[in-house]
């Protein structure tokens, strides 16, 4: 089975990605994991797009569809979970390109609704549990760039919602609820 999880920043995508490769063995490509990666390592694709990113906004398509190929090539028999790609209309109609040319069907696409001040509230709380933790929060994990992540997600990702429900792939769940019920409704989503 291979599933995009689509909703906006700090939805839980990453949360119940995690889940479902405890669960199902399945396989996450988070895009934010990769250019987190990308960024610690050092590349020069990494130092490019660092700044773009604490400031809350989309890194290129071009750099993102790049990361997802690569990935791809390495084919899986237990099925990917996209988390946080695609993004944008032009990256949802890459990834149907580098899937049929890799011989990989989508099965389905869930989509996390959260409201904007609970979105707000989560990250903001992991910005503060990192630090008490004596850890570095995330760059772009205050107020500031959340606000301007909500916007690109406005403005650039949720035009998604209509094109996967269009297909027919869309399965919608409700984020708000605990992270064990979020994980069953996904389950059911699925079966
Ligand atoms: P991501 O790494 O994808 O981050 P995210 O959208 O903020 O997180 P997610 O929804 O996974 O939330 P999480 O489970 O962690 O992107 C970061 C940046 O990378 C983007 O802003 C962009 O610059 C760049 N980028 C990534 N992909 C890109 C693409 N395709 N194109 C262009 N640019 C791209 O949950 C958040 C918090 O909520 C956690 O603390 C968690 O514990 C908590 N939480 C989760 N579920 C909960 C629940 N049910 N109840 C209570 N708390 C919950």
């Amino acid at each position: 089975m291979n599933i995009i999880l689509l909703g906006p920043p700090g939805a839980g995508k990453g949360t119940q990605a995690q889940r479902l490769v405890e669960e199902r063995g399945m396989v996450q490509l988070s895009t934010g994991d990769m250019l987190r990666a990308a960024r610690t390592s050092g590349t020069e694709m990494g130092k490019k797009v660092a700044a773009v990113m604490d400031a809350g906004e989309l890194v290129t398509d071009e750099i993102v569809i790049g990361l997802i190929e690569e990935k791809l090539k390495d084919g899986n028999d237990a099925g990917f979970i996209f988390d946080g790609f695609p993004r944008t209309l032009a990256q949802a109609d890459a990834l149907n390109e580098l899937l049929s040319r890799n011989g990989v069907q989508l099965d389905a696409v869930v989509q996390l609704e959260v409201d904007d001040d609970t979105l707000v509230k989560r990250i903001v709380n992991r910005a503060a549990e990192a630090v008490a933790a004596g850890k570095e929060a995330r760059a772009d994990d205050n107020e500031e760039s959340v606000k301007i992540r909500l916007m690109e997600y406005y403005k650039k990702t949720s035009p998604l919602i209509g094109y996967y429900y269009a297909k027919g792939d869309l399965k919608t769940v409700d984020g708000l609820q605990s992270m064990d019920e979020v994980a069953a409704d996904i389950a059911n989503a699925l079966s």
